[in-house]
C-alpha cells in the first residue's frame, strides 16, 4: 500500500509529543489513531473518497491536522476555510469547488450549519465522532490531488490552488533541508490555517521532522511573549506586521519583563519573516532588540517557498536571497528575455516539483500562468550579488496587508453594493504596520455623504475583517486615462 509520506514518518516518531497546550499533550500516534477513526467516519461504506473535496473549518493544532490527515487518508481533497469568512465567502469556496463535507468542531458547527444545510453539504463535528469501526484504508499516490487553498489575484473573484501530495512534499522537503529542521525544534503556531505560511511552513514541517508544536487559538501576543520568555520554542515563524507589533509591544514593557522575553528571542535558533516585504527598517530593528538576524523568504501560494536568505550565511536586510533546493528561480524582462545578468530587473518565474498542479476548473487561467513549465508569480525583482531583492508587483489590484494577499477588484465589487456609491476605486497604500492599507476612494451618489466609521461598519459581514477598508477619500470623480479608464497610479497620486 502506499501510504503518504508525511503520515508514514510520524510512526518513527510515535510517541514524541506532536501537540503541547499548556499541561495537555497529544503524541504523533494520537494523530495516526485519531486520523484513522476519522479517516473511517468519512469514509462510511465507501472504500476510497476518490478525491471528492472536503472543507476544514478547524483553528490549527490536533485537531486540525488529525482532520486533515483523515481526508488525505480516505482519497479526499483538503480545502481549508478562513475561520473569520463571512457566509458568501465560505458558499464562493464551497460550491467553486463542489465540496460535499465540512469538518469542523462544536464552537464552529452552528455558525456555518445553515449554509451546509442550504447547499445540501454533510457537516461533521469531529467533536461528535468517538468510537468509529477499524477499516482499510485506501492507497495515495503521490500525483493524487490533496489540496485546494483559494487565493485572490486579478480576478474579482479568488481561484483554488490545487496541490498534489508530490507538490507538497517537495515544498516540504525543500524548507526541512535548508533550514535544518530536526525532531527537537519547538515552534509556536499561531497564523491562520488557511494558508501555507501555517499549514507547510510551520506544522507539516514540524510534523515531517518529529517536531513539536504549541498552537494558539488566535495571534495571542501576551501568551505568545510569555512562552517565549520561558524559552519553549527553537523557531519562530512570522509575517512582517508581527514583527511590527512583537517590537511595539516590547518596548511597552517593563525593563526586566523585556529583559526575560529578548533573552527568549536570543536563544532561538531561527526566526523566519515571509509573506510580505520586511522593511529593511524592522529587520534592523529586531536585531539591535534582540541580537537575531531574521531570515527572510519568499513564497507564493501556487510555488510554496522559492527564495530564501541562508540558514548559514548572510541574512541581508531587504532582500529575500537565493532560490531554496529543488527550486528554479529566473527573471523575464519586459521584452520577453530571460535575464542572464545582475541588476536588470524583471518578473520572477519558478519551476520545481513544489509548484501547483492547476487552477480548480480553470484550464484558462492555469494556462496564462505558465510559461512552457515556468510559473510566471507576477512579482518584480532584481538580483544583486546574488541575492534576490523584490521590487513590487506587476499588478497593481493585489494588495498585501498584514500578510493577506487581497484582490482590490473584489473590495471594489462588494463596495460597489453601497446605495452611497457610485464609483469606488481601491488601493494599497503603503502601511507601516500592516505594510499596505486598504483604501478606498470612492466617488459617493449625488449629495450622499460617507465617512469611514460608517462604511467599515457597514462592510461587517459582507467582507473579511482583513479587506475592510482603513482609509477613505471621498472625490468628485476619479482619475481617468483618455480612453476614460480610471488609474490606479494616478488614483495613488491623490495622496
Ligand atoms: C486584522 N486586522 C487587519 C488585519 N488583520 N486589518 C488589516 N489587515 C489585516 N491583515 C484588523 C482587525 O479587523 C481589527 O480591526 C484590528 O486589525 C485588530 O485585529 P486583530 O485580530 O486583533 O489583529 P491581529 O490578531 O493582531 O492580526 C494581525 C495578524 C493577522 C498579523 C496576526 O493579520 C494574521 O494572522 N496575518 C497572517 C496572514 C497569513 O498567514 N498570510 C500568509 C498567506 S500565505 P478593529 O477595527 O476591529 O480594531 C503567503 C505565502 C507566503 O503569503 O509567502 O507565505
Ligand atoms: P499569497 O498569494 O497569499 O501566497 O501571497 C504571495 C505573495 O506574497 C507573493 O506573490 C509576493 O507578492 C508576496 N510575498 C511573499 N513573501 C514576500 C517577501 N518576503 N517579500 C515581498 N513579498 C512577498
Amino acid at each position: 500500500m502506499t501510504e503518504i509520506p508525511l503520515i508514514a514518518r510520524a510512526r518513527a516518531h510515535a510517541t514524541s509529543i506532536a501537540f503541547r497546550s499548556g499541561t495537555s499533550t497529544q503524541t504523533y500516534q494520537d494523530i495516526l489513531d485519531r486520523s484513522h477513526g476519522l479517516a473511517a467516519a468519512l469514509l462510511g461504506e465507501a472504500d476510497d473518497l476518490n478525491e471528492a473535496r472536503v472543507a476544514l473549518l478547524l483553528p490549527g493544532g490536533f485537531g486540525y491536522v488529525a482532520a486533515q490527515w483523515a481526508i488525505w487518508r480516505a482519497g479526499g481533497i483538503k480545502l481549508p476555510i478562513c475561520l473569520s469568512a463571512t457566509e458568501s465567502e465560505w458558499e464562493y469556496a464551497l460550491t467553486d469547488s463542489s465540496v460535499s463535507i465540512v469538518m469542523t468542531d462544536a464552537a464552529m458547527a452552528p455558525k456555518i450549519a445553515p449554509l451546509c444545510e442550504r447547499l445540501g453539504v454533510r457537516l461533521m463535528d469531529i467533536e461528535a465522532i468517538t468510537a468509529v469501526p477499524v477499516k482499510s484504508l485506501p492507497s495515495i499516490s503521490p500525483e493524487r490531488r490533496a489540496m485546494i487553498l483559494y487565493t485572490s489575484g486579478t480576478t474579482s473573484k479568488p481561484k483554488g490552488v490545487v496541490t498534489t501530495h508530490a507538490n507538497i512534499q517537495a515544498q516540504i522537503e525543500s524548507l526541512v533541508q535548508a533550514w535544518e529542521w530536526s525532531a527537537s525544534d519547538r515552534i509556536p503556531l499561531f497564523l491562520p490555517m488557511h494558508h501555507i505560511h501555517g499549514i507547510i511552513n510551520v506544522t507539516s514541517c514540524a510534523l515531517w521532522s518529529g517536531a513539536m508544536i504549541e498552537p494558539f487559538a488566535r495571534f495571542d501576543l501576551n501568551a505568545i511573549l510569555d512562552r517565549v520568555s520561558e524559552d519553549a520554542y527553537t523557531l519562530f515563524m512570522a509575517v512582517p506586521t508581527i514583527y511590527v507589533k512583537l517590537i511595539q509591544a516590547l518596548e511597552s514593557f517593563s525593563e526586566s519583563k523585556r529583559t526575560a522575553i529578548i533573552g527568549g528571542f536570543k536563544r532561538m535558533r531561527l526566526m523566519v519573516s515571509g509573506s510580505a516585504a520586511l522593511p529593511a527598517s524592522v529587520h534592523e530593528q529586531w536585531t539591535a532588540l534582540t541580537g537575531q538576524k531574521l531570515l527572510e523568504r519568499y513564497g507564493m501560494t501556487e510555488i510554496g517557498m522559492a527564495i530564501s536568505n541562508l540558514y548559514h550565511g548572510e541574512r541581508r536586510p531587504g532582500a529575500v536571497g537565493a532560490p531554496l533546493p529543488g527550486v528554479e528561480v529566473r527573471l523575464k524582462a519586459e521584452s520577453g528575455k530571460i535575464i542572464t545578468t545582475e541588476d536588470m530587473p524583471g518578473e520572477i518565474q519558478v519551476r520545481g516539483p513544489g509548484v501547483f498542479a492547476a487552477y480548480w476548473n480553470r484550464p484558462e487561467a492555469t494556462a496564462e500562468a505558465f510559461n512552457g513549465d515556468w510559473f510566471c508569480t507576477g512579482d518584480m525583482a532584481v538580483l544583486e550579488r546574488g541575492y534576490y531583492r523584490i521590487m513590487g508587483r506587476l499588478s497593481v489590484d493585489i494588495i498585501k496587508s498584514g500578510g493577506y494577499k487581497l484582490s482590490a477588484l473584489e473590495i471594489e465589487a462588494a463596495l460597489l453594493e453601497h446605495l452611497m456609491i457610485a464609483e469606488c476605486a481601491v488601493i494599497g497604500l503603503p502601511d507601516d504596520t500592516w505594510g499596505e492599507a486598504v483604501t478606498a476612494v470612492c466617488v459617493l451618489k449625488d449629495k450622499a455623504t460617507l465617512d469611514l466609521p460608517t462604511l467599515r461598519d457597514w462592510c461587517k459581514g459582507r467582507l473579511s475583517v482583513y479587506k475592510v477598508p482603513q482609509r477613505l477619500l471621498v472625490v468628485a470623480e476619479l482619475p481617468r486615462n483618455a480612453m476614460g479608464k480610471v488609474t490606479k497610479p494616478a488614483v495613488k497620486a491623490l495622496f
